[in-house]
């Protein structure tokens, strides 16, 4: 195996990259290769896919299957090789329809069809042990000695991207939205990639391109949960736990929550959220359901700490999972891309054994502890209701600065840059939060300024058009270019959608943004001088000196 995709990476050796035969997440070789190998194979599909597109044919189906099928691959999704195995003979067979219809729709537009190469003529072993071997061929670094590590880092950080815009766009499409321009650009830039592009100018041209096709992701995302279940409220989630029979739901796929709430309705089973399901509660029509009783445990690097303490099932219905602990793991039922050898899959929102295992669970006691609260809700729609509010508090001097301290949390130490850069905010500074990086201070008392909470969440890392629609509200409001704006932006990654994330700001001109804990693995020092040089990226480096360099600016 060989994987540098997130930023828990092995930093070990002379070169980052996790190499076997367990990475650091706990994802085991086979397994990496065999994700290797599926993204191989929707690189066939891809090829085909978009020339049949191209020719006025396109399969969506055939599009939906790549998004849902990169995602099984993004970092802490899908560490069950049974599936990767099941999902490589799938993609052939897509890649085989694909084909077919592209040679139809050719012939019917008067041309000869044109045999393709490289993963279009992929043809996987039948043997297990022969099939994993087939990744020494296809893994990240491939061809490394003869184009370099540049080049292998381009290809990577294109690959990396497209994954956190397929995750983003799948989360899209289980709630009906479909775009042909992100379908479409996925198939391209995957029909790019198949063709082991070595142009360095142009991968990063067209890599700056896959951020303005991530924005269109994330705005189509936006729609669907927006559209869905009504724009996000502020609203108050019970951190106490209530007496009764009890489930916790993790990940960020709201379709998975609407469709437990409604099988649990009236059973007398209370639905808890946790880590990146904590927004669900702002959605006027997830929180219309009585029992969703509030949020539990902290973020995904808590879970194994969390789920072993709720006193019910526990359903991942997307990243980030861990290895579930023996205390458990015969109650840990996994969704949609999720999956972990030994544990219950649960296909097509039947959660009827999830909540067969809640009725034999005991669920919480009565509990005497004093009721506390997180308020969630500042999505766009929330923000921008009070812009008015917030540009005369700009003007008046009340607000000083804005921080957004966005996307995600992980174990390493260097994550308390981010507490310590919202806690050390003065006063007269909003925090705005976005992703799981949050759960380490947002139980802080931040106060009020203003008259609004100075801590103002916008959701999940998957609410990121919010942050975008409101820096640029303010930007137009002020009159000035959004990186005129008292606004630093702190970006916090751990895995493949905040690479996504990051080139959305780069392709919006965002400047200065502050990237931590560490730089991505498959940057090499001559990339980040380049991004450093063209966007004025920056290391997240001490937070005391990271703030006093942002006030100047205010
Ligand atoms: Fe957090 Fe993990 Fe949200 Fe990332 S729960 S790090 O994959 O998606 O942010
Ligand atoms: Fe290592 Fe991250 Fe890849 Fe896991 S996903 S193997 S931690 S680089």
């Amino acid at each position: 195996m060989f994987c540098y995709q997130c930023e828990q990476t092995d930093r070990t050796g002379a070169t980052p990259g996790c190499a076997g035969p367990i990475g650091n997440c706990g994802k085991d070789s086979p397994t990496s290769d065999l994700q290797d190998l599926l993204i191989h194979a929707v690189k066939g599909i891809s090829q085909y896919a978009a020339k049949a597109r191209a020719l006025g044919d396109p399969d969506d189906e055939a599009a939906a299957f790549v998004l849902y099928a990169l995602f099984t691959t993004l970092t802490n999704v899908n560490f069950n090789p049974t599936r990767f195995a099941a999902l490589i003979q799938l993609a052939v067979g897509v890649r085989n329809r694909t084909r077919d219809r592209y040679e139809r729709a050719a012939r019917a537009a008067g041309q000869q069809p044109e045999t393709l190469t490289g993963p279009a003529a992929w043809a996987p072993a039948a043997d297990p042990g022969a099939l994993v071997g087939q990744a020494s061929g296809v893994r990240v670094d491939i061809g490394l000695p003869l184009v370099g590590p540049e080049v292998v880092g381009l290809r990577s950080l294109h690959l990396y991207a497209l994954k956190g815009i397929c995750a983003y766009a799948h989360h899209a499409d289980v709630l009906g939205r479909r775009s042909a321009e992100v379908l479409g650009g996925v198939e391209d830039a995957l029909a790019y990639l198949a063709g082991e592009p070595t142009d360095p100018a142009e991968l990063l041209e067209r890599a700056v391109g896959l951020g303005r096709l991530n924005l269109a992701a994330i705005e189509l995302l936006d729609a669907a949960n927006t559209g869905t279940y009504g724009p996000q409220r502020p609203t108050a989630v019970r951190t106490t736990p209530v007496a009764g029979k009890a489930v916790l739901v993790s990940g960020h796929d709201l379709r998975d929550l609407e469709a437990l709430l409604v099988q649990t309705r009236g059973q007398g089973i209370n639905v808890y959220t946790h880590g990146e399901m904590l927004p669900a509660h702002a959605y006027p029509l997830l929180k219309a359901h009585p029992h969703l009783a509030g949020n539990y445990g902290g973020a995904w690097q808590d879970q194994q700490r969390d789920f072993a303490a709720f006193p019910g099932p526990v359903l991942m219905t997307s990243n980030c999972v861990i290895e579930p602990h023996a205390a458990y793991r015969r109650r840990i039922f996994t969704a949609g891309p999720v999956g972990w050898p030994g544990v219950r899959h649960l296909a097509d929102h039947d959660f009827r054994p999830l909540i067969q295992a809640a009725h034999a669970l005991p669920g919480f006691p009565e509990t005497a502890a004093e009721e506390e609260a997180v308020t969630v809700g500042f999505g766009r729609d929330a923000v921008l209701a009070v812009a008015d509010q917030v540009v005369h508090a700009v003007r008046q001097g009340d607000i000083r600065h804005f921080f957004l301290i966005g996307g995600c949390d992980g174990p390493t130490p260097g994550r308390d840059y981010y507490t310590d850069l919202a806690l050390g905010a003065p006063r007269d500074s909003v925090v705005l939060t976005l992703g799981c990086a949050k759960y380490r201070f947002n139980r802080h008392d931040f106060g009020e300024i203003a008259g609004l909470p100075r801590l103002l969440d916008l959701g999940q890392c998957n609410d990121t058009y919010s942050a975008i629609r409101i820096a640029t509200a303010l930007a137009d409001a002020f009159e000035c270019d959004i990186n005129d704006l008292p606004l630093t932006l702190a970006l916090s990654w751990t895995e493949q959608k905040a690479v996504a994330v990051l080139l959305t700001l780069l392709a919006l001109g965002i400047r200065d943004i502050h990237l931590g804990p560490s730089l991505p693995g498959f940057l090499t020092p001559a990339l980040v001088d380049e991004l450093v040089k063209r966007f004025g990226l920056r290391v997240a480096g001490d937070p005391a000196a990271d703030l006093a360099t942002a006030l100047e600016r205010t």
